[in-house]
């Protein structure tokens, strides 16, 4: 016989869960210790909430199940905002939630596990007795893993307490691929043979190397350009035909080319309000196709006319084969271009140069507000993508500065950009980046926050420090919730609820054992470059005091959606 928390810690690590964030309290102790025991890393994080956003990103850059510990009551409800951001992202979560006995009526810590955690969107387990609790265990990580979903398991402390048999774990198989129907994949064929100006658009569903590179040949044999969705972002580093991300943030020469697109495909993407920036970047005449391996995901956002249920390898795959046995009509003579590359869609010479130059928002000229005392935050986003080694990893928070690190930070790949922005909270971006800095120690990362999303998470400095990250911090400083601001500003509202006095961030984050730096211009960067250089085992934090006379657009945007 065995203790239930050993045999679950057993399973789990077997399974190869490896890493596991969390709070620590009476209810998750043990079986926290017992996975300690069979091998696993056990990161402290000092919020419930921090935990679940360190084990969100943590998951996302690693592929593979994040474990998030927590003690009951209490210790679950703290940590639902980071738990919601990833029931919505389809983070492959597992969340070990202590719960109180079966017949614990009165206990303080009693909260309906179940309905919480079905109430943000996470798919709720629990352990229901001893002598079934690692199958039970193991259901739940597979779904975890297989279905990419947030798994709440309810350990109640009797059920914890017991003790079971080992009952060993089958092995199993990679779960199946979703191949394509051949009717869809067809149809799918014959548009893009056809298609004059075919863009793909990628999604999370997408977002992974192999995908990339059965996608990239696909739209080679079509003349398709790239774009992604901001989730996917940096998945086609590195093409000629790379667009960047669609929707909000995208540059205007991209906007203009996506609007033009006479077939634009989702793939892994669901096509929302952000990515099609309100549907305004589907032009009325473009034919909207979905391929996604959830049949419930096609159509969802905005009406397809053209839905795949498959994988998206798997589907561009078949699609491929499947084109190149259906060659394209050659263009008439008279409309070649001299620059035309030969039958390729949307693709020419002239227009790949204009990629080169005009994609970055960086290349897009503005009138730069910096004035001594404070600097433009896209002066501040340029000077920092010049410092800042390409090996990175780029993780930001929400509000009104948001689009200025994700627009003007270039991502080596799609594991270089961290965006918890599913459900729009502040708050989350610090342990986020925390996350993303334990699953990638090879890269830099870099945390971008607003002061008011710096200042709700700011318990986890204290984190990053003890666990000697050398990671760069830059926050945004407008002293407001900005966001607020130029959203209410404008119709002359009074704004005292949303301004703040200037806090002294950098000594704050002297305080809890970073590297800090004021800037209010390029030169005052320079102390950055000398701590690139020594990379010593600590974060170091910018306190970047910005021009904030107007809101970004892509904020606008945003306050459309609500
Ligand atoms: C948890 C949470 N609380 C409140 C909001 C509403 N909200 C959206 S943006 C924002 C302001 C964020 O301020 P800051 O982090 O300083 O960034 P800024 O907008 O100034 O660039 C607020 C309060 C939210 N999205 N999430």
């Amino acid at each position: 016989m065995m203790l239930v928390t050993e045999a679950i810690a057993r399973a789990l690590t077997g399974l190869g869960a490896d890493t596991v964030f969390g709070v620590v309290g009476s209810g998750n102790f043990h079986v926290t210790n017992q996975l300690i025991a069979h091998g696993a890393r056990y990161v402290a994080a000092r919020h419930e909430c921090g935990a679940a956003s360190m084990a969100d990103a943590w998951a996302r850059l690693a592929g593979r199940p994040g474990l998030l510990s927590l003690h009951q009551g209490p210790g679950l409800t703290n940590a639902l905002t980071g738990i919601t951001e990833a029931a919505k992202s389809r983070t492959p979560l597992l969340v070990l939630a202590a719960d109180v006995s079966a017949g614990a009526v009165t206990s303080n810590f009693r909260i309906d596990v179940a309905a919480i955690a079905a109430a943000t969107g996470a798919t709720p387990a629990r352990l229901q007795s001893a002598g079934f609790a690692v199958d039970d265990a193991v259901r739940a990580y597979r779904m975890a893993r297989d279905e990419r979903r947030t798994v709440v398991l309810a350990l109640p402390l009797d059920v914890q307490a017991g003790e079971c048999t080992w009952p060993g774990v089958a092995e199993e198989g990679p779960a199946a691929l979703l191949a394509p129907a051949a009717g869809p994949a067809g149809q799918l064929a014959t548009l893009l043979a056809s298609a004059a100006r075919p863009v793909f658009l990628a999604g999370r569903g997408a977002r992974n190397a192999s995908a990339r590179l059965v996608l990239e040949r696909l739209a080679d044999s079509c003349g398709a350009l790239l774009a992604t969705s901001a989730a996917a972002k940096g998945l086609f580093r590195g093409s000629p035909w790379d667009l960047d991300v669609s929707g909000g943030f995208a540059s205007p020469l991209v906007a203009e080319l996506i609007a033009a697109a006479d077939v634009l495909v989702g793939w892994g993407c669901s096509l929302n309000m952000w990515t099609t920036r309100h549907g305004s970047l589907v032009g009325p005449g473009t034919t909207v196709v979905q391929v996604d391996c959830e049949a419930a995901a096609i159509g969802r956002h905005r009406p397809v006319q053209l839905g795949v249920v498959g994988d998206v390898a798997l589907t561009a795959e078949a699609v491929t084969a499947l084109l190149e046995h259906e060659p394209r009509e050659p263009p008439a003579a008279a409309q070649v271009d001299p620059g035309d590359l030969p039958g390729t869609g949307y693709r020419s010479g002239a227009l790949r140069d204009r990629l080169a130059t005009e994609v970055r928002w960086r290349d897009v000229r503005f009138d730069d507000t910096s004035d001594g005392d404070r600097i433009d935050p896209r002066s501040l986003s340029i000077a920092l993508d010049d410092l800042l080694p390409a090996e990175r990893i780029v993780a930001v928070d929400s509000g009104n500065f948001m689009g200025y690190p994700s627009m003007f930070l270039s991502v080596p790949d799609q594991d270089g950009f961290c965006f918890t922005q599913a459900y729009q909270s502040i708050g989350l971006g610090l342990a986020s980046a925390i996350g993303a800095a334990i699953a990638r120690p090879d890269r830099l990362t870099v945390a971008a926050l607003g002061d008011g999303g710096a200042l709700m998470g700011i318990s986890e400095l204290e984190t990053a420090v003890r666990l000697e990250l050398p990671m760069v911090i830059v926050v945004y400083d407008d002293q407001a919730y900005g966001a607020e601001v130029h959203h209410f500003g404008p119709d002359g509202y009074p704004l005292d609820t949303v301004r703040f006095p200037a806090a002294d961030l950098a000594a704050i984050a002297r305080g809890f054992g970073c590297d800090a730096v004021t800037v209010r211009s390029r030169t005052d960067l320079e102390p950055v470059r000398t701590w690139l250089q020594a990379r010593p085992p600590r974060p170091i934090l910018i306190d970047a005091q910005v021009t904030a006379d107007r809101g970004a657009w892509w904020l606008e945007e945003a306050f459309r959606g609500h």
